[in-house]
C-alpha cells in the first residue's frame, strides 16, 4: 500500500489497482484529495501489475463534492480539470466505487471515470445550483452526454440527486453492487478487463446530444417549467447555457464555455450568499454553550396534544421519521377529524406519486388516537399543540408532569407565550422546551427551538438531533415575545401597515416585497394566513390597528373567506385590489390626520426591511439568539427570505450597516423615535464592521 498523499492511498489488489480516499466527513475534494487521485491514478497507470483501476472511498460517502472551503481562496494545483482529464485519458479502464451520496465534482470526478458501480443506497447529483453555481468540472458537458439533455437540465438547474437504482436505468451507473462496495468494483473491473470492455470516454459520447438538436424549443420549454421556482435566481440560467454550450459546442469549447458561466457565478453575490447560508444551517445545529458530545436522551416514541392543523401536521413528522405518535383530543369527534385529515393529507402525497402507498400505511400504522392524556404515561417526548392560551397551557403541563415517565421531555408549540411561565407550571422545567413549528408543520423545514432558563443541555442537544431525524432545520432561540422570526415580522407589519396609511397602495407594498424575493409581500401573506389569527392576538392584547381591525369586523378573513386586503374570485387565489379596502385605508388616515402622498418604492423596501434588521440586532444584544447567521437560517427557512440573498443579516452587511444607520437616522428625524437604532448596530456601523464579524 503506497500513501499517495495524506488523504489517498493506492494498492495493487491482484490485477486491480486501488485508489482510495480518506479526507472525512464527506471526502471533499480539497488539495490534498485532488492530487492524491491524480498520483494514484497515475501510479495504476505505471503499475504493470494491474490490468484495471478502481476509484474508491473511505468512510459514509463517496465524494460529496468540491471542498467548499477552498472557495475564494487562490486556486492550488492540480486543478479538478486536470485530475479528471488523467482519469479519462487513462490506458487502463478506471471504475468509480459509489457509496453514500457522489455530488457536485465527486459525480464530475465518476464521470471521468470509464465505468461507475454503486451500492443501491448510493446517491449521485450535481447540487452547485444550490450554492448560486454550476457543475464548473464538466458536470454539463459530460452529464447531458449519458443521460440525455432533458434529465442534465433537471438535474443541473435543479440540484437534487438521484438514487442508484434511477441511475442504472439511466446508464449514469453501471452495475449495483451487493455485499462489499471495493470487492464488488473490484470484479467488476476484472470483468471489464476480461470481456475486452471498451475504455468509454463520456467527452466523446455524443448520440445522446443529436436528439436535443431535433428538439429547438426544448430549452425555451425548459425554462419556461423552472420560471417560477428560479425567480430573479442567477445560477438556474446558467446552468442551462452551459448544457445549450454541450449540445452546440465541441467538448472543449463547451468545457471552455462552462468555465466562463461558472466563472460569473463564483464572481457574484448570489453564490457568495448561497454558499454563506449553507455553512449557517449547519452552523445553527450547534448550540454554543451545549457541549458537542452532550448525552442525548432516546426519543423512540412520542405524545402529541391536540389533533388539528398543527397538531396533525406535527405527527406526520414523526410518522414519517418512523416514530410512532399518541395523538391525544379532548373528543372522539375532534380526534376522528384530525386524524382523517393526517390520513388525507398523506393520501394526497400518494396520488401527486410523491410517496408510496406503503409508504403511506406504515406511517398510518404507526399513528394511535386516544381522548386520555393517561395514554402519554409512557412516551419520550409530548408536543403540546393547543389553544393560545397561558392558562389552558399551564394546566395542561400541569397535568402531563404528572403523568409522563421521568425522563420524557415536555415540550410547547406556542409560538406567542412565555416558556419559562410554562416550565414553572411543572416539577421538571429543566425538560420543558419550546418547538415552534411553522404551518403547515409537515411541510414548512424550519423548527425555531426555545430554551427556557431551565432548560437542560441534554433537552436542547437532544431537541436539535431530533430535529434532524424529523427532517427539519433547527435553530436555538431563547424566549421573548414572538421568539425571533414573529419578533422581526412584527416590526416589518407594523411599517407595512404605516405606509398604507401614509399613501402607499398595499398592492405596491406586496409588490416591492415580492420583486426583493420573499414568496409574497405581508398583506398577501396575512390573507392566505388568515387575518383573524393576528386579530386575535391584537385582541388579547388590547392592542388595535385601524386597517387591519376594520377589515375583521367585516369578516374579511382572507383567502378563507373570499375576501381580505384583497378580493379573491371563487376558487381563485390571485390577490384583486378591491375598493372597499382602499376606502377603509383612506377613512383611517383620513381619522389620523394623515396627509397622503407617494411613496417611492426605494422607500418601502427599505421601511420594511430596516427594522427587521434594527429589531434582529437587539435580539442578539439581548442574547435571545446566539449568532446572527441563526437570524438568516430562520428568515430564509421560516418565512421564505430568498437565499441568494442570505438572510436578513447576510442582506443588511451586503448594504452596509453605516448605510442603513444613516437611512434609519433620517428616517428617525421624520418619522420618530421608533427609528432609533440599536446599540449594536451603531457600534457595529461606525466601527465599519458587519454582523458577521460578531
Ligand atoms: N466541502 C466542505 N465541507 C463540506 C462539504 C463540502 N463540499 N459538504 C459537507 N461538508 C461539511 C459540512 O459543512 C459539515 O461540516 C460536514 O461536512 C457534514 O456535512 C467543481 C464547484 C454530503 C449530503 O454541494 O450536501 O463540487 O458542520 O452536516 O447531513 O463542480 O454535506 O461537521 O463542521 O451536511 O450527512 C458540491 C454539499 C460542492 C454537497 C452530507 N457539493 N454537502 O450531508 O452532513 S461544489 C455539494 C452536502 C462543487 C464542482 C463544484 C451534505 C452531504 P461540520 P452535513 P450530512
Amino acid at each position: 500500500m503506497t500513501a499517495i498523499t495524506e488523504f489517498v492511498r493506492y494498492e495493487a489488489q491482484g490485477t486491480v489497482g486501488v485508489v482510495t480516499v480518506n479526507n472525512p466527513p464527506v471526502n471533499a475534494l480539497s488539495q490534498g484529495v485532488r492530487e492524491g487521485i491524480k498520483g494514484g491514478i497515475e501510479a495504476g497507470m505505471a503499475d504493470a501489475s494491474v490490468t484495471s483501476i478502481v476509484l474508491a472511498c473511505d468512510g459514509r460517502t463517496f465524494i460529496a463534492g468540491a471542498d467548499i472551503t477552498e472557495f475564494g481562496k487562490p486556486p492550488t494545483e492540480p486543478g479538478l480539470h486536470e485530475v479528471i482529464g488523467t482519469i479519462e485519458s487513462s490506458n487502463k479502464p478506471v471504475v468509480a466505487a459509489i457509496h453514500g451520496t457522489a455530488l457536485g465534482g465527486g459525480l464530475e470526478t465518476a464521470l471521468g471515470c470509464h465505468y461507475r458501480v454503486a451500492v443501491a443506497s448510493a446517491k449521485v447529483g450535481l447540487p452547485e445550483v444550490k450554492l448560486g453555481l454550476l457543475p464548473g468540472a464538466g458536470g454539463t458537458q459530460r452529464l447531458p452526454r449519458v443521460v440525455g439533455v432533458p434529465m442534465a437540465l433537471t438535474m443541473i438547474a435543479g440540484g437534487a440527486p438521484i438514487g442508484a437504482k434511477k441511475a442504472l436505468e439511466v446508464g449514469l451507473v453501471d452495475e449495483i453492487v451487493d455485499g462489499d462496495l471495493t470487492e464488488g468494483a473490484i470484479e467488476f473491473a476484472k470483468k471489464v478487463v476480461a470481456e475486452g470492455r471498451p475504455l468509454v470516454k463520456i467527452s466523446d459520447q455524443n448520440e445522446k446530444l443529436e436528439d436535443a438538436r431535433k428538439n429547438p424549443s426544448l430549452f425555451a420549454d425548459f425554462r419556461k417549467s423552472i420560471a417560477r421556482k428560479s425567480r430573479n435566481f442567477e445560477a438556474p440560467e446558467n446552468c442551462i447555457k452551459a448544457v445549450e454550450g454541450a449540445v452546440n459546442l465541441p467538448f472543449d469549447e463547451g468545457l471552455k464555455r462552462e468555465r466562463e458561466l461558472f466563472m460569473e457565478l463564483m464572481q457574484g453575490e448570489q453564490s457568495g450568499a448561497q454558499q454563506y447560508f449553507f455553512f449557517a444551517e449547519r452552523l445553527a445545529n450547534k448550540i454554543p454553550d451545549v457541549p458537542k458530545d452532550t448525552p442525548l436522551l432516546d426519543i423512540n416514541t412520542a405524545g402529541i396534544i391536540g389533533a388539528g392543523t398543527m397538531g396533525g401536521g406535527i405527527a406526520m413528522n414523526f410518522l414519517q421519521a418512523g416514530i410512532p405518535v399518541t395523538i391525544v383530543e379532548t373528543k372522539q369527534e375532534f380526534l376522528d377529524k384530525g386524524m382523517d385529515i393526517i390520513k388525507s393529507n398523506y393520501a394526497a402525497t400518494v396520488s401527486k406519486g410523491r410517496m408510496s402507498q406503503d409508504a403511506m400505511d406504515k406511517c398510518m400504522s404507526l399513528l394511535t388516537g386516544s381522548i386520555n392524556l393517561e395514554d402519554l404515561s409512557d412516551v419520550d417526548i409530548v408536543i403540546e399543540a393547543i389553544f393560545e392560551n397561558m392558562d389552558v397551557k399551564k394546566d395542561i403541563f400541569g397535568k402531563l408532569d404528572k403523568i409522563c415517565k421521568q425522563g420524557a421531555i415536555l415540550a410547547t408549540n406556542t409560538s406567542t407565550l412565555d416558556i419559562d411561565e410554562i416550565g414553572e407550571a411543572t416539577t421538571r422545567p429543566e425538560y420543558v422546551i419550546g418547538l415552534h413549528f411553522f404551518s403547515p408543520a409537515n411541510v414548512m423545514k424550519l423548527l425555531e427551538e426555545v430554551r427556557t432558563k431551565k432548560t437542560s443541555a441534554t433537552v436542547m442537544a437532544t431537541c436539535m438531533a431530533l430535529a434532524k431525524r424529523i427532517g427539519k432545520i433547527p435553530a436555538m432561540v431563547g424566549v421573548c415575545e414572538g421568539f425571533v422570526g414573529n419578533r422581526i415580522l412584527a416590526q416589518r407589519g407594523e411599517q407595512a401597515n404605516k405606509l398604507i396609511l401614509e399613501g402607499a397602495k398595499l398592492e405596491d407594498v406586496d409588490r416591492v416585497l415580492f420583486d426583493f424575493g420573499l414568496p409574497m409581500g405581508p398583506f398577501a401573506m396575512s390573507d392566505l394566513a388568515g387575518n383573524d389569527v393576528g386579530w386575535r392576538i391584537r385582541q388579547g392584547k388590547g392592542v388595535t390597528s385601524p386597517v387591519a381591525d376594520a377589515i375583521c369586523e367585516l369578516g374579511r378573513f382572507g383567502q378563507k373567506t373570499g375576501d381580505g386586503y384583497y378580493h379573491y374570485e371563487k376558487g381563485n387565489r390571485t390577490p384583486q385590489p378591491d375598493p372597499i379596502v382602499e376606502d377603509i385605508i383612506i377613512n383611517a388616515a383620513r381619522d389620523a390626520g394623515i396627509n397622503r402622498r407617494q411613496v417611492s418604492d426605494e422607500e418601502i423596501l427599505k421601511r420594511c426591511v430596516y427594522p427587521m434588521i434594527n429589531e434582529a440586532a437587539k435580539i442578539l444584544e439581548e442574547g435571545i439568539a446566539s449568532r446572527a447567521s441563526d437570524i438568516d437560517v430562520i428568515w430564509v427557512y421560516g418565512y421564505g427570505w430568498p437565499v441568494y440573498r442570505g438572510g436578513p443579516m447576510r442582506y443588511a452587511d451586503h448594504i452596509g450597516l453605516d448605510n442603513i444607520y444613516n437611512d434609519m437616522l433620517k428616517f428617525k428625524e421624520e418619522f420618530g423615535d421608533e427609528w432609533t437604532p440599536a446599540p449594536l448596530l451603531e457600534k457595529l456601523a461606525k466601527e465599519g464592521k458587519g454582523f458577521k464579524d460578531l
